[in-house]
């Protein structure tokens, strides 16, 4: 027995955990008290961490389709497989008719995050998809027209704020998102409780509008006529006051005309909130000390969601708040680098999706669009998929009509630790070791975090016999994809993606390739890639030039994390824009803000559907650990009192709910904690189909609320699906 500290891969939060570990299972799970930036937090998912560890549904050897079957095989007769497969499509077809589509886990894991850009090289495919297109992608988006960089995402600083305006995100539940702030309910009651404001604009009574000072609901989708009136009443009253930023803004002398149209008497029709309170929001958020706006799924998985994310960092420029402590500011990890103050800028449609003419975006399509690429034929046309951390045929809009897409495809591999929605109809399922299996750096949320820290946890326990690492079976597709055999020589694959990225430190700081090279100690590919981005990068030991900066053997000394302090300006050696400065009023977006003052109003749909989250859910695969589906039903209809009584709808009742694409049936949860006309159903459930395995999310198998979202609907500048504020009919059964 023995005690041993990791970050929960699980959500944003990188939560520090203390695992007790029994032989090589872990026994218990506890907050680690010591970590510097979770403080001991846990929740229900992060304490549940051993049984899904050790779920007996999760494979632990690959699968391969015989006779119709998926039966265990060793992994040199799935990679054979797999290199038959796909060399067949790949021969006759050519590289667009193999697609990717890459799911939400891999960026919690080292193991994507440093292997998937070569594996997407090697493939060549345009045909590349993600969950981006169904989560933040409006953000990069956004931020890449702002900024020039599409990752550089501010964040609110919430332990120095004195206001925290927060739009569509329920942060109490989802403990955050592009927002890494483990143990947000006690950084948010202290915004509270040193006397400042906490605002939630929802048009359901959230768990976080519920601990908030004060709740606004909003109609589905009306975000952007909210903060196109805000953005107004700040010029309108005088309050604009970028401070130190005016220096480094573009465009602000544009905006008021930009803007014109929206003011709040036009807008509170739109969005459903009093031009009173639109102004209100406005003009407390000119006067705070120090502010930060922050939207998330409901102002991004919308029509407008691009729009919505320009508009909330608009606000924070405007207020003098983006970059300043208290306000919205930008991480800056570990393993980043600072930037040079200029750069490229950011630039979307290099190619365009083949059926509906999409435009690329971060080198990949909407996969709104996938089922198109696959049902169309012609050239081009995409007759083989690889899978990566992904469950599409859940988590993507209509989705009945993806996985009939998916079963007639000729080939499918899936890179999985389950048979599920998705990899029910793959050829090859390759799976990854769990969680304890696994060292962990967090690449992607350290870009996010409320404080700049760093933690490596080495694997917990040693790989399982005949176990693959991810890394490896990320490194073996990628040689597969990139040449000719079945069994490429990983190793050589690694050194080379290393000595790629050494070359290119080597080139920034003039020094000599071999020299780092020789420098870099680390038990795994991964951790010499790790070792060199931490000591190149900005509080790093540059090689030995800076005696006691860090490298990865220090971090290694460090099981509760390092704590580099508290946010910092950034602005302007973040930017990366053609002129140096923060493009206010970026084109493309100007375009579609002039197109908003002529659209007329939408049409009052009787009711629209939005989505929620649970403490006990993550989205489409954790319904397979009995502690988290215990207990009352997660997958209901949450109606309003008034609409439930005009409609015969009851409490604990079942509800038929339709759409433009399809039709599901659920229990009944009324509620005066969501307005009127508008209902919502969690996404990630309806584990009843033929063929999956997890027996558990079979027996709570709940409706899929992608069978009602439509595929038709996305937001134009990021290709990114409408999942919130979709019209459906309501009827009590
Ligand atoms: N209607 C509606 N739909 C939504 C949303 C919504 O709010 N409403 N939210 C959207 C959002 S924000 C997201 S991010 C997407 C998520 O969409 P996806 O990423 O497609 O789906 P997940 O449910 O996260 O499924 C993750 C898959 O990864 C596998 N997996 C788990 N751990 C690992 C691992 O370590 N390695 C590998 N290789 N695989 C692993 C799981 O078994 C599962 O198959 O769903 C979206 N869909
Ligand atoms: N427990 C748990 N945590 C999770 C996840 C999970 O499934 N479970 N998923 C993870 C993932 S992948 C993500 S992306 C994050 C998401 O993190 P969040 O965005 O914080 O999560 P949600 O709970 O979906 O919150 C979205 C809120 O938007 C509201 N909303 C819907 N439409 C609109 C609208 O038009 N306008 C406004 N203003 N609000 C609207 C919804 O009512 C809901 O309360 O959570 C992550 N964390
Ligand atoms: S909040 Fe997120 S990171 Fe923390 S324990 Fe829960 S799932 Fe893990
Ligand atoms: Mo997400």
């Amino acid at each position: 027995m023995g005690v041993t500290y990791t970050t929960c891969p699980l959500c944003e939060a990188t939560c520090g955990l203390e695992l007790t570990i029994v032989g090589d299972r872990i026994s218990a799970v506890r907050g680690d008290r010591a970590d510097v930036l979770s403080r001991g937090f846990l929740c229900p998912k992060g304490a549940s961490l051993g049984q899904l560890d050790a779920d007996p549904d999760r494979l632990r050897s690959p699968r391969v389709r015989s006779d119709g079957d998926l039966v265990p095989a060793s992994w040199a007769e799935a990679f054979e497989a797999v290199h038959a497969g796909l060399g067949q499509v790949l021969g006759a077809h050519g590289r667009d008719a193999v697609a990717l589509y890459i799911g939400n886990p891999s960026v919690h894991g080292i193991a994507a995050n440093l292997y998937l850009p070569g594996l997407r090289k090697a493939l060549g495919s345009r045909n590349v998809y993600t969950a981006s297109t169904v989560d933040q992608m409006p953000k990069h988006v956004a931020c890449g027209y702002l900024y020039g960089d599409p990752l550089a995402i501010a964040v609110p600083d919430i332990d120095r704020t004195d206001l925290l305006l927060i739009l569509g995100a329920d942060p109490m539940t989802s403990n955050g998102s592009l927002w890494t702030v483990p143990d947000l309910p006690a950084r948010l009651r202290s915004v509270i409780s040193r006397g400042g404001e906490v605002i939630v604009v929802d048009p359901r009574r959230s768990r976080t509008a519920k601990v908030a000072s004060r709740y606004v609901p909003i109609r589905p989708g009306g975000d952007v006529f909210l903060l196109l009136g805000m953005a107004h009443e700040l010029f309108a009253s005088g309050a604009v006051a970028p401070g130190r930023l005016a220096d480094h803004v573009a465009g602000l002398d544009e905006l008021p005309e930009l803007l014109a149209p929206f003011t709040p008497e036009a807008m509170a029709p739109r969005c459903g909130i009093d031009a009173a309170v639109v102004r209100d929001l406005a003009r407390r958020l000119a006067a705070s000390p120090a502010a930060a706006v922050y939207g998330r799924i409901g102002t991004t998985t919308v029509e407008h969601g691009t729009v919505n994310s320009w508009l909330v960092d608009v606000l924070n420029v405007l207020t003098g708040n983006l970059d300043r402590p208290g306000g919205a500011m930008f991480p800056l990890p570990a393993h980043g680098q600072r930037g040079t103050g200029h750069g490229p800028g950011f630039h979307i449609g290099q190619w365009n999706s083949r059926v509906r003419q999409h435009p690329e975006v971060l080198g990949e399509l909407p996969i709104v669009t996938l089922a198109d690429e696959i049902e169309t034929t012609g050239p081009g046309q995409v007759r083989a998929l690889i899978t990566i951390a992904g469950n599409p045929a859940a988590s993507a809009p209509n989705s009945d009509r993806l996985g009939r897409a998916l079963e007639s495809l000729d080939f499918m591999v899936s890179v999985d630790p389950y048979i599920n929605e998705t990899t029910r109809h793959a050829d090859v399922i390759l799976p990854p070791p769990p969680p304890s299996r696994t060292a962990h750096y967090d690449l992607a949320y350290y870009r996010l975090s409320v404080r700049n820290v760093a933690n490596f946890s080495p694997a917990a326990a040693p790989l399982d016999d005949g176990a693959l690492d991810e890394c490896e079976i990320l490194l073996r597709l990628n040689g597969i994809l990139a040449g000719t055999r079945a069994d490429p020589d990983i190793a050589a694959i690694a050194e080379a993606d290393l000595m790629r990225r050494v070359a290119s430190v080597a080139s920034a700081t003039g020094r000599d390739s071999d020299t780092i090279r020789r420098m870099l100690t680390g038990g795994s590919a991964a951790e010499l890639v790790l070792d060199l981005r931490l000591r190149a990068g900005p509080y790093g030991d540059q090689f030995g030039d800076v005696p006691g900066g860090l490298c990865l053997a220090t971090l290694k000394t460090y099981p509760h994390g390092v704590d580099l302090g508290p946010l910092t300006p950034r602005i302007p050696e973040l930017l990366r824009t053609p002129s140096g400065r923060i493009d206010l009023v970026p084109v493309a977006i100007a375009v579609e803000v002039r197109r908003l003052a002529q659209a007329p109003p939408a049409p009052a749909d009787e009711f629209v559907v939005v989505g929620r989250r649970h403490l006990r859910s993550n989205n489409s695969w954790m319904h397979n650990v009995p502690s988290l589906v215990k207990g009352d039903r997660l997958c209901t209809v949450v109606v309003n009192s008034a609409d439930a009584a005009r409609l015969g709808l009851v409490h604990g009742g079942r509800a038929l709910v339709t759409s433009r694409v399809g039709a599901v049936e659920l229990p009944v949860e009324v509620t005066d904690d969501i307005m009127p006309g508008v209902v919502s159903i969690p996404h990630g459930w309806g584990h009843d189909l033929p063929g999956m395995r997890m027996a558990v999310a079979q027996r709570h198998a709940g409706v899929n609320a992608n069978r009602l979202t439509d595929d038709l609907r996305l937001d134009r500048l990021s290709g990114t699906a409408v999942l919130n504020g979709v019209p459906v009919e309501l009827k009590a059964i």
